[in-house]
């Protein structure tokens, strides 16, 4: 592939009906872009979590829903904004889309960075383990628009180009996490961190790495990918799921995450390898280059022991 490969041009060597799925993903960047000044607002609506739904989240959680069904290639949507599965109503597709339509939407009142996170089965069930995925990509919003796509050989990344709706080209190919790794980003309240995740962030600092950390999941990840490093949602004192989704944020960006060469883990198994319970399920995440988080595993496993033997 050259630097004029468009995304178009790729699809056409991908399967069919995944290359439908990006390509009816991909085609609605440029409304919802012009969208988000005009959305910033609360929904006055709750999504499964009890959180608070931004008019933004619910606008670009039926947008999505509609164009993915509308392939026919998708027997259904699952979505962290929708109570139950969205099913074709032709009972068409084999594909299942999980998705969060609109990570990060609290960084749209500081117009900070968001995205759509996707991953595609190709599997009636809603709940696959993730490493059952075909194919998973992310989206952010700005300041350019771009495309991470994983697919069984690897990951390349596509930015939006002017003109065309649609037309996105290839400024990435292979993308693997670049080492010696130099970031990291964490979330939850520092105070509520579990002591052998406090002393892993210690690590990590001591050894030179830069503190990043700008509260969308995929943003977050994005600049890992990049740069080298580590993200972590933790598990936390009073809350031991830590924060984030298994189906619709843990599982795509943890395929992405393999396949440039790196690795999602709970601290105790890689996310991949996870039987959903449920669809709401949480989970803790940490996630980037292979070393580290084989390392922080090492740590967690430690700690347990120890714990277990006095
Ligand atoms: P959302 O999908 O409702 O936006 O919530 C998930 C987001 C992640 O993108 C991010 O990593 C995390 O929540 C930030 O949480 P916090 O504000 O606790 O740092
Ligand atoms: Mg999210």
């Amino acid at each position: 592939m050259n630097k004029e490969t468009t995304l178009e041009d790729f699809l056409e060597n991908q399967d069919p009906e995944v290359a439908e799925i990006v390509d009816a993903v991909a085609g609605q960047s440029i409304p919802i872009r012009h969208e988000i000044p005009h959305r910033r607002g609360d929904a006055g609506t709750q999504n499964i979590y009890g959180e608070d739904q931004k008019a933004l989240d619910v606008w670009v959680n039926d947008l999505l829903t509609h164009k993915l069904i509308e392939t026919n290639s998708v027997y259904q949507v699952v979505s962290e904004e929708n109570p139950k599965p969205i099913l074709n109503p032709g009972g068409e597709g084999e594909y299942t889309v999980a998705m969060d339509p609109l990570d990060g939407s609290s960084n749209v009142k500081s117009n900070n960075l968001f995205g759509t996170i996707i991953g595609v089965y190709k599997s009636r069930n809603p709940a696959e383990k993730g490493r059952k995925q075909v194919a998973a990509f992310y989206k952010l919003y700005g300041p350019m628009i771009t495309i991470v796509l994983a697919t069984e050989d690897g990951v390349y990344e596509f930015a939006k180009a002017r003109k065309t709706h649609k037309k996105y080209f290839l400024i990435n190919e292979q993308l693997r996490f670049p080492e010696p790794p130099k970031l990291y980003g964490v979330g939850g309240n520092p105070k509520k961190w579990v002591p052998e995740f406090r002393y892993f962030v210690d690590l990590l600092r001591d050894r030179g790495l830069k503190n990043r950390y700008g509260g969308s999941f995929v943003g977050d990840f994005n600049q890992v990918l990049k740069y080298g490093g580590f993200f972590g949602y933790p598990a936390l004192l009073d809350k031991p799921r830590g924060k984030l989704r298994l189906v619709f944020e843990g599982n795509p960006m943890s395929f992405i995450a393999e396949k440039a060469g790196g690795l999602g883990s709970t601290g105790a198994q890689n996310i991949l390898d996870i039987e959903p319970r449920e669809m709401d399920e949480r989970i803790p995440i940490y996630i980037g280059n292979m070393e580290l988080i084989s390392e922080l595993e090492k740590l967690f496993t430690v700690c347990k022991d120890a714990r277990e033997q006095y």
